[in-house]
């Protein structure tokens, strides 16, 4: 759904805005995270340049699955290709990044090269790596986390100490590489914040929604 359908080379994607390095928190779901200065722009910076049609309310973001180089993808563990979605007003959101780079350099193939999402304020399952597809549609799209265990993974997955994980709890997580507390894998946990510390800039997109519920 939008007005100008295109496709990027990765040379097209890494002149269409300014790069910026932005060193964001990464929080995965189960309660790993670490400061990450990535290389990219806003993805809302690609998204305007296709014009999404008045109707469009949501984007899906498909990731390569090519048997040949990601072994996993044999596996029926999730209904590859990885599949994420996002409401178009998140996608949107200035902090919302293309992901092209990490750490001064291209993406390596495992952080999710060429191109990969990152969302500062979900869940890391949320920042789909290798993207070679973007769709804009008026339905929420499927995902596959969401396909597979429905009462674990929403479509939101806003990082929310409030709202455990029906196995284990999200009040607080390991910060990896934390000096500050020793580094290490053994750091003690620290209390995880409301939109992984990013609700000063996120939380006006929720206003009046039952969190619990739209998890
Ligand atoms: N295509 C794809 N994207 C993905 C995943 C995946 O398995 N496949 N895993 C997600 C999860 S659970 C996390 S925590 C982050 C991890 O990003 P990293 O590998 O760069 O640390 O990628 C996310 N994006
Ligand atoms: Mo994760």
């Amino acid at each position: 759904m939008v007005k100008k359908p295109a496709s990027f080379g990765i040379d097209d994607l890494l002149k269409l805005a300014p790069i910026e390095e932005r060193v964001y928190r990464l929080l995965c779901v189960e309660a790993w995270s670490m400061a990450i200065p990535w290389i990219g722009y806003s993805l809302s910076e690609l998204l305007r340049k296709v014009e999404p049609l008045p109707g469009a309310k949501f984007v899906e973001f498909i990731s390569l699955a090519d048997k040949a180089q990601m072994p996993v993808v044999s596996d029926h563990i999730l209904a590859w290709p990885y599949t994420e979605g996002l409401r178009l007003d998140e996608a949107m959101h200035p902090l919302t990044m293309l992901g092209l780079g990490l750490y001064g350099e291209v993406l390596p193939k495992q952080n999710g090269a060429p191109v990969r999402l990152v969302v500062p304020w979900k869940y890391g399952f949320k920042s789909a790596k290798s993207i070679v597809k973007i769709r804009l549609t008026d339905k929420q799209p499927a995902t596959s986390w969401n396909l597979a265990v429905p009462q674990e993974y929403g479509l939101y997955s806003n990082v929310n100490p409030d709202v455990d994980h029906p196995r284990w709890s999200q009040a607080n997580e390991r910060r990896i590489g934390d000096q500050a507390s020793g580094g290490g894998l053994f750091a003690p946990r620290r209390k995880t914040l409301p939109f992984n510390g990013y609700a000063e800039q996120v939380a006006g997109l929720y206003v009046g929604m039952d969190l619990k519920k739209f998890f």
